[in-house]
């Protein structure tokens, strides 16, 4: 089942032709409307005007979070101020928030973008969508609410919070569709667990769509058994729209990207050049329509590759593979490059613990200190002090011939962990000084 079927399966030929020629009118657009990108257009000596290819994209300059922040609020504009019918920012915990506009059209594309992902978990007019993404300047619950309007679902702005409240209403609407990140939609699996619920007998629900941060193969395992659902994975960045750049298909081999709307490279984020086809990289993301926050060769900072093979589900656009980590994601703990990944991939690897982890960083005698939080699974003999320190020792062991460094261990017990409602918090970073970590890390929203 599609949503627009008539873009989703064009032939390649015919999809390359509208990005051309959309590239060409984006380009030009945000050329006469946006000052930024005239100074850099002009200062690197390129001409707007003569787009020929696709491939005549690796001639701009890319541009960066950094440069969205010193717009704001609203430098970046491309239409005139009555046009934007819409705002969304960036929380701007840890530096100036860049916001994002939308006129009506930037809004309709996003709705289409995202109902897309509704018919991929075999949603559509007949679906109760429930939202439970947060409301509010994040893009996660007013783009899914979007999403659901233009794919004719009735739509429950659940919000975020209150688990117990959106386990009753899921079970009270015959909630069919679920949106949420990963690990809230595993919260109210695991809450509904315990208010006796079995939520795939018991509840109507059959499809998730859930993003925002990443999920692990074991995570999505257990939320799909526990709910009794189809997954869709969905991909989305405030800076480029929201949710529904990229989503899942039943094939569960790749996110379509929305390739009418966007144009995605991968870079090498050191030396910024193409990668090979299929190579990991840096998504770097151009947008083909948007009047109102045009952004020409995004540097995302997600790494990922292009998974450049046909679908049998019959959709055209290219895929993207899971986001595996993000360059900034880098931390330097006692000298040593490591990626959270690296010790998720451990954590992932041993059945004797739970996908609930925290890694918790800070400075002792001068030195960094690094501990991983882990819960164990359910069925672990918790008091059995003996196996406890035994896996203990296995996962130091294994972290530190993985890593190079030691990381201490602390097993806990099940539920121990805090649960988010929103995006996880998987490392707490209280080292004195933030020196240590990678040098060209931007602060993180
Ligand atoms: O998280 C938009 C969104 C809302 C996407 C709801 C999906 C669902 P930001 O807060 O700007 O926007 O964060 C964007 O989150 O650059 C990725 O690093 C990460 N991210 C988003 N989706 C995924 C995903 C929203 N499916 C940043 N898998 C991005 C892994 C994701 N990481």
């Amino acid at each position: 089942m599609y949503h627009q079927e008539e873009i989703e399966c064009m032939s390649r030929a015919s999809l390359e032709a509208l990005q051309v020629d959309r590239l060409r009118w984006s380009v030009v657009h945000a050329y006469e409307n946006v000052p930024l990108y005239k100074k850099r257009f002009d200062e690197a000596g390129i001409d707007p005007y003569r787009i020929e290819s696709l491939n005549d994209i690796k001639r701009f300059p890319f541009i960066m979070k950094q440069d969205m922040r010193d717009a704001y609020p609203f430098g970046l504009f491309a239409v005139d101020r009555s046009r934007v019918k819409r705002i969304h920012a960036s929380s701007g915990t840890t530096g100036q928030a860049t916001v994002v506009g939308y006129t009506e059209r930037d809004l309709k594309n996003w709705g289409d973008c995202f109902a897309r992902g509704i018919a991929m978990v075999g949603g559509g007019a007949s679906s109760t969508m429930q939202v439970s993404y947060g409301y509010g300047l994040f893009t996660g619950g007013l783009g899914a609410h979007r999403g659901g309007e233009a794919a004719g679902c009735m739509v429950v702005p659940a919000s975020t919070g209150n688990t117990k409240r959106q386990i009753q209403l899921m079970r009270d609407f015959g909630v069919d569709i679920l949106c949420a990140t990963p690990s809230y939609a595993l919260l109210i699996a695991d809450t509904a667990i315990e208010m006796g619920y079995d939520p795939a007998k018991d509840f109507n629900v059959s499809g998730v769509i859930l993003g925002a941060e990443p999920a692990s193969e074991r995570m999505r395992d257990e939320i799909r058994r526990k709910l009794g659902v189809r997954y869709c994975d969905v991909y989305g960045l405030s800076e480029i729209m929201g949710p529904g750049v990229a989503m899942e298909c039943d094939q569960a081999c790749g996110l379509h990207v929305a390739e009418d709307q966007f144009f995605v490279e991968i870079v090498d984020p050191d030396t910024l050049e193409p990668v090979e086809d299929g190579s990991y990289g840096e998504l770097v993301i151009t947008t083909l329509t948007r009047e109102c926050s045009p952004l020409i060769r995004y540097r995302t900072r997600d790494l990922t590759r292009i998974i450049d093979e046909p679908c049998a589900c019959g959709r055209t656009h290219r895929k993207i593979d899971r986001i595996v980590g993000r360059t900034d994601d880098m931390l330097i703990i006692r000298g040593v490059n490591v990626f959270p990944s690296q010790i998720e991939q451990v954590i992932m690897g041993c059945d004797k613990v739970a996908p609930h982890y925290r890694i918790m960083l800070s400075t002792q005698g001068g030195m960094d200190k690094a501990e991983l939080l882990v819960e164990t699974a359910p069925e672990f003999p918790f008091d059995e002090i003996r196996r406890l320190e035994g896996l203990r020792r296995r996962l130091e062991s294994e972290l530190k011939s993985n890593l190079q460094i030691a990381i201490d261990v602390k097993i806990v017990e099940p539920k121990a962990l805090e649960r988010s409602e929103g995006k996880s918090q998987r490392i707490v970073d209280l080292r004195e000084t933030n020196a240590r970590r990678a040098p060209h890390a931007p602060a993180m929203d």
